[in-house]
């Protein structure tokens, strides 16, 4: 979430579609209800099915699955066509006035630079107009028949009511309904969320329906205020917490890119990756990334990361170019017999993975399988699954007994980006051991083995900075970071060992580790501030409902992301009654603002979307949709823009 679960109270109107909210995040619910009943706002439910949050909404309006870009689609055709967009935000706050190189153009569904014999694109017929600087070139009054705005106009022209309902299967008068109604928050002291779930991610077109959200809510103006937002309802406890962590193949903590065999050399790598912009407006913030990356590998391999071996970097595997390593892929590698065995830990794939007869028969093939569980599952007992005969297969199986959440202490990252602590309620039962501590003792047993066996290629687990023993708490100071040496920072000196404060600090040189840069900021010297549970706020905190003392919000405990979008140029709230931030006394008050610069009206300020390359929300993305080819980037195109690749966007969805 781009916003928070309190803050769902503050929206003007609430958008739902794809998610079944009520029953399956009642948490989000409380939130939702009391906008509707203290507030007045109007809560929609677009979807398929009519269930209780259909229920509790103002409307409910069913369409046909799968339809929901031509419905959105719709949505953007009418806020343009209305004249319902937010001016002054999009004009100042996004790329509408950018302008689009003219080899751009979109003709019987088709983008240009289309090949039909490699069936793909040549992305760079898509970039900017820049100047000399490689700024893009902009037309402030949105006229220019090449600006992204007037590009949008025509695209979307082709979204008539008539058609959206043909494709979707809404009346028009439905159309009709959601859309005014959700166009109301385009005014500037009124605030819109969409709250999303799994009837838009698990479609092939997920990131397509989440893109669409995001164009609306910057037409609107609705980013980075107090009620607005692209709101994902995780859905385990710990979805979002695990996600940054790097749960997806292609990301290493952080939402940094996973090394692919293009890039070689740590230099390879931080070209490839670290985007470039000479505004001196654009914060750019992902310019910092070497710093986040080399401190990775820092906390990694400890004192084997040297500046002299590159960190490390060699002793990471790479992913082969085009090789997909997703669920899906990975178990039909399993199904053809390329694996030899593997772990499961918490998970139940023969249940819960796509296809589950192929994935049951996959684990056939496996010489042995160790499962950690609370109890027997489809997978623990795959081997005696129904209609099989267990002396037929070869799979030796382990199960260990694991350690229930409240059997153990650490942390979950709630959908808000709310980092909390919780702990050990009882002591885990017989043989019973939490996740951690069982990987750190295995990973110490490998790591003993291979020194005494001398095994292939020993380095990247014998150099790594492994721990003797699990602690919950002195993982999340390693997460956190600290420093390695003593440094100096203007007149502030910081020992050896202690906490980085912020990952404002964190450095590329090797002085600092932090084994992820987004939860720098979060176990400081202070103490583990997961733990807390103070809602003591200040009256204007308390207006929105902020909490910034009550656990700990990713990043840099900052509640609302991209909240300079939230103020005019002078830094005054565009909805003073529901203010994130405010620059007053030549300070910001509120939330933790998203960097420190004074307003943009100061001439020293920079724009509000601080990871985007160029600073501002990315209505024109160059690919459509979030297309992107990490080979185009390794060989550093330089047809192909940074501001096309869209990484900015990963961490808030
Ligand atoms: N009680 C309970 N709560 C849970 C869970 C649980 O197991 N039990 N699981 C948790 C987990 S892991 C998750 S991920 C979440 C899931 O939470 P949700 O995503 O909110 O739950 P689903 O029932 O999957 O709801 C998806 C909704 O999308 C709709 N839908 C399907 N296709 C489309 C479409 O094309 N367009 C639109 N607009 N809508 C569509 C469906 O009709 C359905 O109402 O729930 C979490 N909460
Ligand atoms: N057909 C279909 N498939 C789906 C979905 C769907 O809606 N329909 N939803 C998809 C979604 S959104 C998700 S998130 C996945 C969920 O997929 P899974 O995560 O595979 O399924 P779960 O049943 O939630 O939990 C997996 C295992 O975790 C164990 N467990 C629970 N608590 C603990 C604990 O504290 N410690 C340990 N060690 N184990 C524990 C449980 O015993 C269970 O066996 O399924 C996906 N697959
Ligand atoms: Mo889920």
């Amino acid at each position: 979430m781009t916003n928070h679960w309190v803050d769902i109270k503050n929206a003007d109107a609430i958008l739902i579609m794809g998610s079944n909210a009520a029953e399956h995040h009642p948490i989000s619910f409380k939130w939702v209800m009391e906008a509707k009943h203290k507030h007045g706002a109007v809560v929609m439910h677009v979807d398929p099915k009519f269930s209780r949050t259909s229920a509790r909404s103002d409307f409910h309006v069913p369409l046909r699955s799968g339809t929901d870009i031509a419905f959105l689609g719709g949505m953007i055709h009418y806020i343009l066509e209305n004249d319902r967009y937010f001016h002054d935000y999009v004009a100042q706050y996004t790329n509408a006035p950018f302008i689009v190189k003219d080899s751009y153009g979109f003709q019987d569904g088709l983008f240009s630079g289309y090949n039909p014999e490699t069936r793909k694109y040549d992305q760079s017929k898509w970039g900017f107009e820049t100047d000399a600087e490689g700024i893009p070139k902009k037309d402030p009054e949105l006229k220019h028949e090449r600006s992204v705005l007037q590009l949008m106009r025509a695209h979307y022209a082709r979204y008539t009511l008539d058609k959206v309902s043909d494709i979707t299967g809404v009346s028009r008068d439905n159309l009709l309904k959601v859309y005014e109604s959700y166009a109301t928050t385009g005014k500037p002291e009124k605030s819109g969320t969409i709250l999303y779930a799994l009837g838009w991610t698990q479609h092939t077109v997920g990131v397509q329906n989440i893109r669409a959200a995001g164009i609306i809510q910057l037409l609107l103006g609705n980013m980075g205020v107090a009620g607005g937002g692209i709101n994902a309802l995780r859905g385990e406890p710990n979805v979002q917490g695990s996600t940054d962590h790097a749960l997806l193949y292609h990301l290493v903590p952080g939402y940094m890119a996973m090394p692919l065999a293009d890039w070689q050399t740590l230099a390879d790598y931080h070209k490839a990756n670290t985007p470039v912009s000479k505004d001196p407006l654009s914060a750019n913030w992902w310019q910092n990334k070497p710093k986040y990356f080399n401190s990775l590998l820092k906390a990694w391999f400890g004192n084997h990361a040297t500046p002299e071996n590159d960190f490390g970097y060699d002793m990471l595997p790479k992913l082969e170019n085009g090789q997909d390593y997703s669920y899906l892929f990975m178990f039909d590698r399993m199904y053809r017999e390329n694996f030899s065995g593997g772990f499961v830990f918490g998970l139940n794939p023969a249940n819960t993975v796509a296809n589950t007869n192929k994935v049951r028969k996959a684990f056939d093939t496996l010489d042995w399988l160790v499962t950690v569980d609370v109890h027997h599952s489809e997978t623990t007992d795959n081997w005696k699954r129904p209609g099989t005969d267990p002396k037929k297969i070869k799979t030796e199986v382990f199960m260990l007994p694991s350690a229930h959440r409240l059997e153990k202490e650490g942390s979950v990252s709630n959908s808000g980006r709310w980092m909390l602590w919780h702990y050990e309620a009882v002591k885990p039962p017989g043989q019973a051991r939490t996740f951690g501590n069982m990987i750190v003792d295995l990973m110490g047993r490998v790591r003993k083995s291979y020194a005494a066996q001398v095994g292939v290629y020993p380095d990247p687990i014998l150099k790594l900075d492994w721990p003797e023993t699990y602690n919950a708490e002195a993982m999340a100071r390693r997460i956190n970071g600290v420093f390695t040496r003593e440094v100096k920072v203007g007149d502030k000196t910081y020992a050896k060992g202690s906490q980085v404060p912020s990952f404002a600090l964190l450095a590329d040189d090797g002085s600092t580790s932090s084994l992820n840069w987004l939860y720098c900021g979060s176990f400081t010297e202070a103490g583990n501030l997961a733990k807390r549970r103070d809602r003591t706020q200040t009256p204007m905190q308390a207006a929105i409902g902020l909490f910034p003392n009550f656990a700990w919000s990713w990043p840099l405990n900052r509640r609302i992301i991209y909240n300079r979008a939230s103020v005019d140029l002078a830094g005054k709230p565009w909805s003073p009654a529901k203010a994130v931030i405010e620059w007053k006394d030549d300070k910001w008050v509120g939330d933790v603002p998203d960097g420190g610069w004074p307003p943009l009206a100061t001439g020293k300020g920079r724009y509000p979307f601080i990871m985007q390359t160029h600073g501002l929300g990315a209505l024109f993305a160059g690919p459509p949709g979030r297309a992107l080819s990490r080979a185009l980037r390794a060989r550093g195109n330089p047809d192909f823009p940074a501001p096309l690749l869209q990484t900015a966007q990963q961490p808030l969805l």
